[in-house]
């Protein structure tokens, strides 16, 4: 029996899913009915399959005592409560690799729409302003710019693969340096946000990570500097970053990860120097299926006794 705990976009992969397993489906309660079936339906449970941002906590697991295996359909795994799945023995598996390309996609997207301008361009020509001769401003040129990523594994080097593209130069800032890569490594992330034009983040979310952008980091990115992160919101101190872009000490932000998801703080959505989007860098209907087909072939695999594809260690 496997609790699945959000709906996949792929029904291809959600009716695989109903054909070899028992499902049960949390979010297709309403939220005042989910303690009583959840608490009907806990005693069986075997699987989870969840996503990056929901994971599964310390007391949904305590609920789940028959739980073998947890199944997030994402790359994260920071909102899943690895200690006591360690502790308990239950396996996890995410989704590397094939959502690389996309996120890499997502953030350069962002850095080029914030670089640009694209929304408010976007909303001049909706508005008639250009017909009336409203005289634009220009941006500036993306080359010979310097893009600095966090987290140099595979979605950092995806990034910097189609950053260095644009004319850009490359530096990274991770603890463990990469062997055989044309970026060059700095010895702190203050350091990379110092030599840095544009600043994107790409390491994962969790306790190591929480807040490393703070008002240092993005003082030293500067008034002429641009945040973009794909990665989680908790890298970032929110609130300090929202001072830093209304004081002008930060140039520019362009996020598609929050603090508080879905919930984006009225006063960063009133600034005109961030571009934001709801969460989507694995959001195409490829990755999604590609995504859903490794949760689920990772779920026949562990419940035939075979190996998992994609265990996280
Ligand atoms: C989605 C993600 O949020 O891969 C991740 O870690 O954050 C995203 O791909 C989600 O996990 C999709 O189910």
């Amino acid at each position: 029996e496997i609790l699945v705990l959000a709906a996949s976009p792929s029904a291809d992969v959600m009716a695989q899913l109903e054909q070899a397993f028992h499902c049960h489906h949390l979010w297709r309660q309403p939220c005042e009915a989910q303690p009583d079936w959840l608490a009907a339906v806990a005693p069986g449970i075997k699987g989870v399959l969840t996503t990056g941002s929901i994971g599964i906590g310390p007391a949904l697991l305590e609920q789940l005592p028959k739980l073998e295996i947890v199944a997030v359909n994402g790359i994260g795994t920071d909102a899943v409560a690895l200690e006591t799945t360690r502790a308990r023995g239950i396996f996890v598996t995410n989704t590397p690799g094939v959502l690389t390309g996309d996120v890499a996609d997502l953030a350069l997207t962002l850095l080029l729409s914030s670089a640009r301008g694209l929304p408010s361009l976007d909303r001049l020509v909706r508005s008639g302003a250009w017909e009336h001769g409203l005289p634009l401003a220009p941006t500036r040129a993306l080359r010979g710019k310097v893009c600095g990523i966090f987290g140099f594994g595979r979605i950092g080097q995806a990034v910097a693969a189609r950053a260095a593209a644009f004319g850009m130069a490359m530096l990274y800032y991770q603890p463990r340096a990469v062997d055989g890569v044309a970026a060059g490594r700095c010895a702190s992330l203050l350091e990379l946000a110092q030599a840095s034009d544009y600043l994107v983040l790409c390491a994962p979310g969790g306790e190591a990570t929480r807040h490393a952008v703070n008002a240092e980091v993005m003082a030293a990115l500067g008034p002429q500097g641009t945040l973009v992160n794909v990665a989680r919101g908790s890298l970032v101190d929110q609130d300090a970053l929202i001072a830093a872009l209304r004081d002008g000490v930060l140039g520019k932000a362009a996020l598609d990860v929050f603090d508080h998801e879905p919930h984006v703080p009225a006063a960063l959505r009133e600034l005109d120097n961030v571009v934001l989007t709801p969460h989507v860098g694995s959001l195409t209907v490829e990755t999604r299926q590609a995504m859903g087909q490794l949760v689920v072939d990772n779920l026949l695999a562990h419940f035939g006794g075979r190996p998992l594809l994609t265990p996280v260690a």
